[in-house]
């Protein structure tokens, strides 16, 4: 099993809330894997990452991986929306706070063209930034204020946080496929040096930093 993902960064093993998801997914299911960093994602089948090859074939979407690999293992009904929530509303809020919030970008300037080659990086961001504007403006985020966007995002960290409450896991006692969920949006949030909102909101919620750190522990998901 081959896992192509983007690099590590700010000790997180990907800068993807998607790839850290399955990675701890992978782990948590103790799959044998070995990571292979990308940069392009139009390597993957879905222009995408995550996705993996195994037994040679090239399987993309963090999601579909989990379903062809464990095909048993369902989320609830109430977990699906929660699903749906961190990775089709959070995540867009993640995206806009790295990429179009000018604050955001600042810091996603100059950390990230150290992940390219030769210099290569001070090209590629600003065009990549112009897709995930063109991606955040069909989706309608980019058409809100700063602070409407924020908003929504607090709205959803609260939910997380509601629906964490004093478990250990989003699963109970043991991680489960949420908590791989939850843990690859809130790392990302917590573990980037950008002082958004977003992160002011998230740190107010114990529950969810002691989360964070569990999982790091357990799974050994950030190397400082
Ligand atoms: N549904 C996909 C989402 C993956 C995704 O959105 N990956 C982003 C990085 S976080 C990506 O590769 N974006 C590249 C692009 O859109 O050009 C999954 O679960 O794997």
């Amino acid at each position: 099993m081959i896992l192509h993902q983007y690099p590590a960064v700010w000790g997180m093993n990907s800068l993807s809330p998607f790839c850290i998801k399955l990675e701890t997914y992978f782990k948590i299911k103790k799959v044998d894997y070995e990571v292979k960093v990308e940069l392009n994602p139009k390597r993957g089948p879905k222009g995408k990452m995550p996705f993996v090859t195994y037994n040679g074939e090239k399987i993309p979407d963090s999601s579909f991986i989990i379903k062809k690999l464990f095909p048993e293992d369902q989320l609830s009904l109430s977990d699906i929306a929660y699903k749906s929530l961190i990775e089709e509303t959070l995540y867009f809020i993640l995206l806009y706070s790295r990429w179009i919030d000018p604050e955001g970008y600042k810091v996603i300037r100059s950390e990230f063209y150290k992940l390219f080659p030769f210099k290569l990086g001070l090209l590629a961001l600003p065009l990549i930034r112009r897709n995930l504007y063109k991606q955040a403006d069909g989706y309608g985020i980019s058409r809100h204020s700063l602070s409407e966007v924020y908003s929504m995002g607090k709205d959803g960290i609260i939910a997380i946080s509601h629906r964490l409450g004093d478990r250990l896991y989003f699963c109970g006692s043991l991680a489960g496929q949420l908590d791989c969920i939850a843990f690859g949006f809130l790392q990302t949030v917590f573990r980037q040096p950008i002082e958004s909102p977003l992160k002011k909101e998230l740190l107010k919620y114990q529950n969810l930093v002691d989360f964070i750190y569990r999982i790091e522990k357990e799974f050994d998901m950030y190397h400082p």
